[in-house]
């Protein structure tokens, strides 16, 4: 579907207005500026008359990042996008459905409660902890990987897709798992990682056991033992190639791609058996009655014909050369349409894309009903500032949020839709990329919670975020257990980089910072285990933890629950048009919603300090006062005047 023949052609003398137009120039010229740090240009870039020069000039802009290679790159892209992918008009309403309604709740298993005492989570934990999930509010589980695997990273390197981590529990512990959720009238999406296995899958290791065999086909293999065929970049630093390591004979040595680490080879999505080995198993699953999944890294899944050597400036600007070439791949709508038509769309579960590298314009092809693809997708744009490095550390802008919820509100339109997330397993506790002070984390805590549940597009809670956990405060490398973290330790030592500033930037910016345990109670390892922890708990955890919120009215677990019951009374804040007010200003976020004759108002200080309020909002907020059934504030000291000139810091209303 979708597919037609286009007259649309594009050269980097096409005018850089006509590029802009199109979804896939839009986004890839916005991330690209966001990337390089070059966001100022966006004013120069859109200026009517700047709009009409060739695209090729924009390499005079920033002639050390912008080339023509890379500009032509941008323009093959978009060529073919234009020729075989359309996005379908908008529906006149947006259609309604349960999973938009939902409030989900990632757990990170090996971190969320462990049962038996062996210091790293599990099965029976999640079940022991169901009611707590009901009583927050909780309607959708995401469960990050508990197959069976060699936990290079954590899980997300499956070693065999129908069975489960023995320290995690047994299938009959997952079965029991499901019900209780089901009983609860919640669902559970499972974490499906399918761009690459383990390479203790035995499927990995039959292709290199036998060049012939029908396994082989089921990777990216090349020949070669010595230089890697191509330039591209692992996610986890170094080459994405590595020696098949049995290859003793000269003529048959080879070498697989592994876009993540050594241990994680990428599938060969061009393989017709594959795919359909993956969708028998992703139907097994879902006779099982799990309610959808959540696909990892789904749009790398299709890579260049040829994998050509990817474009050295974007490498430099990225740090992940050759990403041109499986970002947007030639066959990755191809794929998701038949994953979809072979897979889930003959059940009532629902499914998320993580898309990393997704702007807001490119993710309708991925997700516009119509298209019958995924239902929402991760969008990361707004996970770290703009041209930062999550492993250098930064202080993260809450105006760019901000902006980038606005914009992505305007193309989103009424035909697609997404996941809302401020935090998962993959980044940094939010308070701490924001920097915000001992005494504000309640308030903010609440805040970002108050945005994420009152914004359209589905909320997905990651654990610990509920009672505002932030970074545990990492000391030692010793401390750190994720293996992105070390080799990029390793990589960069050997590089000659200094220890200190290296460390700090780890310590900032691992992964580990959100994988540690959740804080249960104030008992021993935070009430998470009897026995030590397979990673540090955080260090405050007799001041804040579950126990201790449960018991306290005004604590931030309080006022998610509240929250969260909110969203469900209201309609609006799930389905709503937005009116925003005062967008211009820095600090401010304001907006309306509104749906079929109901209406609520949010105001929100991003900042640490006073902040007074322009008078666009001061009036809506005067209205809104006036006829408002339902206030909820994460303050617990009513303000001072009314009608409200100025909010306090990071201070959240809503008035319904
Ligand atoms: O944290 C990152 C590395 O810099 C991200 O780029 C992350 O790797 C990316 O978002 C993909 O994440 C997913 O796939 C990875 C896995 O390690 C992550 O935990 C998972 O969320 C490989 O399966």
């Amino acid at each position: 579907m979708g597919r037609q023949v286009s007259i649309n052609h594009y050269t980097i003398n096409s005018s850089i207005g006509r590029v802009l137009k199109t979804p896939l120039g839009a986004d890839l010229l916005g991330s690209f500026l966001r990337q390089a740090g070059l966001l100022h240009l966006r004013r120069v870039i859109f200026n009517p008359l700047v709009k009409q020069l060739p695209f090729k000039a924009l390499s005079l802009l920033a002639p050390d990042k912008i080339d023509n290679d890379l500009l032509s790159m941008m323009c093959r892209k978009i060529n073919t996008y234009a020729q075989t992918e359309t996005i379908p008009p908008d529906a006149a309403e947006i259609r309604e459905t349960w999973w938009k309604e939902a409030v989900c709740y990632q757990i990170y298993p090996r971190s969320f409660f462990d049962s038996d005492g062996d210091g790293v989570g599990d099965i029976p934990g999640i079940t022991a902890k169901l009611d707590y999930l009901q009583n927050l509010g909780i309607d959708i589980i995401w469960l990050s990987p508990v197959y069976d695997s060699p936990e290079d990273d954590n899980g997300y390197d499956i070693r065999n897709y129908y069975t489960i981590l023995p320290r995690f529990g047994s299938m009959q512990d997952f079965e029991t798992l499901l019900q209780g959720v089901h009983k609860r009238g919640m669902k559970l999406i499972m974490d499906m990682v399918i761009n690459h296995t383990s390479d203790e899958h035995a499927w990995f290791q039959k292709a290199v056991e036998d060049n012939n065999s029908p396994y082989h086909n089921y990777y990216i293999f090349r020949p070669g033992d010595t230089s890697p065929p191509n330039n591209w970049r692992s996610l986890f630093s170094g080459s994405a190639w590595s020696p098949v390591s049995t290859g003793s004979d000269r003529k048959s040595a080879e070498q697989y791609l592994h876009l993540f680490s050594r241990k994680q080879p990428d599938l060969n999505w061009e393989c017709a058996a594959m795919r359909e080995e993956l969708y028998r198993m992703i139907r097994w699953w879902l006779d099982k009655g799990v309610d959808g999944f959540r696909f990892d890294v789904i749009n790398f899944i299709s890579k260049e014909e040829g994998l050509p050597n990817g474009n050295e400036k974007l490498g430099e600007l990225t740090g992940f050369t050759g990403i041109e070439n499986y970002l947007f791949g030639p066959r990755v709508h191809q794929y998701l349409q038949e994953l979809r038509r072979e897979t889930f769309a003959r059940y009532d579960v629902t499914t998320v894309g993580e898309c990393q590298g997704l702007g807001s314009e490119m993710m309708r092809y991925f997700v516009h009903e119509a298209r019958q693809e995924l239902d929402m997708s991760f969008n990361f744009d707004h996970v770290d500032p703009p041209g930062a490095e999550r492993l250098k550390g930064y202080v993260y802008d809450l105006n760019d949020l901000k902006q980038l919820f606005i914009s992505q509100t305007e193309t989103w339109g009424n035909s697609s839709w997404n996941a809302v997330f401020l935090e998962n397993h993959d980044t940094p506790r939010m308070a701490d990329k924001v920097g915000v002070s001992e005494e504000l984390r309640d308030h903010f805590a609440k805040m970002m919670g108050g945005l994420q549940l009152s914004f359209r597009g589905t909320p997905f809670l990651f654990q610990g975020q509920e009672i505002g956990m932030g970074n545990p405060g990492f000391e030692s490398m010793d401390e750190i257990r994720d293996m992105e973290s070390l080799n990029y330790y390793k990589e960069k030592l050997a590089e000659g980089a200094d220890e200190d500033a290296l460390k700090a930037g780890i310590f900032f910016g691992s992964r580990d910072n959100s994988r540690t345990p959740l804080s249960w109670s104030d008992e021993e390892q935070a009430g998470f285990t009897q026995g030590q922890p397979w990673i540090r708990v955080n260090a405050n955890f007799r001041q804040r933890n579950v126990a201790k919120q449960e018991k306290d009215m005004h604590s931030v677990l309080s006022f998610y629950k509240r929250m969260i019951a909110l969203r469900k009374e209201r309609r609006e804040l799930v389905y709503g048009e937005y009116h925003f007010y005062g967008a211009a200003q820095r600090n401010v976020f304001a907006y309306g919603r509104e749906y079929k004759g109901q209406s609520s108002l949010v105001v929100m200080n991003l900042s640490d300090k006073p902040l007074r309020l322009p008078r666009s909002v001061r009036r809506a907020l005067e209205a809104a006062q006036k006829k408002a059934e339902t206030a909820l504030s994460n303050y617990e000291e009513e303000p001072r005047t009314r009608p409200l000139l100025t909010l306090r810091p990071y201070e959240f209303r809503i008035y319904c």
